[in-house]
């Protein structure tokens, strides 16, 4: 897993599929490719089975683009309309039993470091709200109270959306879905407040319909997942099939639920400022200077 694997051996480029060529001469490996550049590039994930206008898949899709080096980034994922996308794209996919992936990336994220040493190798989690908030629970808890260093990303569809309609911890409270007629009688789990209370370094809610932001997130929760500990991501990626969003709609809703009750949040752990700032220059955490000591006396 390097740059390595996305080279032709010597002879055999004339015989490789226009495909493959295609994703090496034009691929993002070993480039910094941003999402506006989206079209003008071969994309990591380009082909693949969910329903026509899926958010989760637009947020797929940009989260990909925005892995800082995708030639060394593992996908963990589980059942679920998610992994359909992920394991299509050309990027190494391990998928495990239904609510086992931070169980299996706690693993693999740990050999890895025995195996590559201090090159980084990246383990990013992508799995549905019923495979994180239910089923997956106890092992994504216990994966950040250990302080396991990968990316969880929660595909928050609010619905149990590969069998059919049922309710997760996840659906809003009220919502009747295919297969909970009568409604949800409890509340939304609040998986944010509880990543932060098991210490995930960096903890952020996200809609896909805002690019540079899902990037943004996207790309700190991995960095800081190298070093400094568990990041957790949960994006609002609307099923249009089971809450009937017609497609044409399904941006427009994104927006909507984005003013409504997905707002942008953003929570970085003081070390993991110091470590984005230190490491890779971001300038976001560095103390703001204070107010000059004239427009004070003025104010007053
Ligand atoms: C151990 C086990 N139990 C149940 C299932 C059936 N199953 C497959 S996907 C799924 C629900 C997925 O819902 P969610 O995790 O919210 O992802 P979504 O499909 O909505 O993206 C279930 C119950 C399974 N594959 N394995
Ligand atoms: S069922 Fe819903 S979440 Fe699954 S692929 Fe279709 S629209 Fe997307």
């Amino acid at each position: 897993m390097s740059l390595d694997y996305v080279k032709f051996s010597g002879g055999f480029e004339k015989f490789m599929p226009k495909e493959y060529r295609d994703m090496v001469e034009h691929g993002p490996f070993g480039k910094k490719i941003a999402v506006s550049q989206m079209g003008s590039f071969k994309e990591i994930l380009e082909e693949h089975p969910m329903c026509a206008g899926c958010a989760m898949t637009l947020f797929i899709r940009l989260a990909i683009i925005a892995f800082p080096n995708p030639e060394d980034t593992i996908t963990v994922g589980t059942a679920g309309c998610g992994r359909l996308a992920i394991s299509q794209a050309a990027i190494p996919f391990v998928y495990g039993n239904y609510g086992d992936q931070n169980g299996v990336a706690s693993g693999l994220s740990r050999g890895l470091r025995l195996r590559f040493g201090d090159k980084p190798k990246d383990v990013v989690v992508m799995a549905g709200d019923g495979g994180t908030a239910d089923i997956g629970f106890q092992q994504v808890l216990h994966s950040w109270f250990r302080k396991e260093r990968f990316t969880t990303i929660m595909l928050d569809n609010e619905v149990y959306g590969n069998t059919g309609g049922q309710e997760s911890g996840m659906t809003n409270r009220g919502a009747v879905l295919k297969m909970a007629p009568l409604g949800k009688k409890f509340e939304k789990m609040d998986m944010l407040q509880m990543a932060k209370v098991a210490g995930c370094a960096y903890v952020a809610t996200v809609v896909p319909n805002n690019p540079r932001r899902v990037e943004s997130v996207i790309k700190k929760a991995v960095l800081i997942a190298r070093e400094v500990g568990s990041t957790y991501i949960q994006a609002y990626t609307s099923c249009n099939i089971e809450y009937a969003i017609p497609t044409d709609k399904v941006m427009e809703d994104a927006k909507t639920v984005e003013n409504d009750r997905y707002q942008f949040t953003e929570y970085v752990s003081d070390e993991a400022k110091q470590y984005l700032t230190e490491r890779y220059g971001y300038k976001d955490y560095l103390p703001k200077a204070a107010a000059p000591a004239a427009a004070i006396s003025n104010k007053a």
